[in-house]
């Protein structure tokens, strides 16, 4: 079968083709500028602290998560997304991380393949909901795998990294399918840096032709003609940052990072995101917003 054969979904409602995609002409090259009316999220399950981690942190606090989970859905709420919460996955402790288990655009969804096997399980159910919105849900599939958050949208180009989670099977898949709706891509191999988990640990979008990136990739050429925001070393975490609307959410204890993009006219919202990191996640895992 195709790589990026569809499953077309029989209870689908409504298709966000082309929805939300403003361009505007700045400099003489048109930009996209997505514009976000919806959200998935999951709050983490009692055995939360039983998923995977490298961040040697600590186990994290259930409560506490809780607490930080609903404060990020508030934040959401804050940027106009209209919220559609699932329950509690307790089979899946990471499945709090939504954002790896799909790609969504303006024009077109595809269902992820986790490259971690406890993770693999959690696309199911994510299918079943996506299918309310996207009539055909296209997915990636073996010998390819792909994580979400190795996926970077950038106004109508894709970064996506090929990381210890996505192959290079699963992003040329990924690629295959988004060429077909006329978005373009570039791989970032990003296997030699062992200080982030996904791409987007270390790389963010923040409209026209702006990027966030940690030091350790700012002078990769896939991101020569972007304005670079460059994270230092030591700092990685604050790279994880997500533009929604009008707004951006930034982890607290970046003040720095947080000043500058103030300056640079930015609405930001902190939040504190302490429990998330112990397991490995950051600002956007933590949704999947379209
Ligand atoms: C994992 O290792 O898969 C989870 N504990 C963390 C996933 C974070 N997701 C992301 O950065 N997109």
């Amino acid at each position: 079968m195709h790589a990026c054969a569809s499953a077309v979904a029989p209870s689908a409602r409504r298709m966000p083709a082309f929805r939300g995609a403003i361009l505007w002409r700045a400099f003489g090259t048109l930009i996209s500028m997505t514009t976000f009316t919806r959200a998935i999220v999951r709050p983490p399950a009692p055995n939360f602290a039983a998923g995977l981690t490298t961040a040697g942190l600590g186990a994290p606090n259930y409560d506490r998560a809780l607490e930080q989970h609903a404060a990020y859905c508030a934040a959401l709420e804050q940027c106009g997304l209209t919220l559609t919460t699932l329950g509690p996955d307790a089979n899946h402790p990471d499945a709090t991380f939504v954002e790896d288990t799909a790609v969504l655009t303006e024009r077109c969804a595809v269902l992820a393949r986790p490259g971690a096997p406890s993770r693999v399980g959690e696309v199911t159910r994510i299918k079943d909901r996506l299918a309310d919105f996207y009539p055909s849900l296209p997915s990636i599939r073996a010998p390819g795998t792909l994580d979400g958050g190795d996926v970077c949208k950038a106004g109508e180009h894709f970064f996506i990294g090929i990381s210890e989670r996505t192959n290079e099977a699963g992003a040329r898949q990924l690629a295959e399918c988004l060429a077909q709706f006329e978005y373009r891509s570039t791989c970032v191999d990003m296997r030699s840096e062992k200080q982030i988990l996904h791409l987007k640990s270390g790389l963010s979008f923040l409209g026209g032709k702006r990027l966030v990136v940690i030091e350790a990739l700012a002078d990769r050429a896939e991101f020569q003609g972007y304005e670079v925001i460059r994270v230092p070393t030591g700092y990685e975490y604050a790279a994880n940052c997500v533009l929604i609307n009008d707004r951006v959410l930034v982890a607290t204890g970046y003040e720095e990072f947080a000043g500058k993009l103030k300056k640079l006219a930015y609405q930001t919202i902190a939040l504190e995101m302490s429990e998330f990191r112990k397991m490995d996640g950051g600002l956007s895992c933590l949704s999947l917003r379209f």
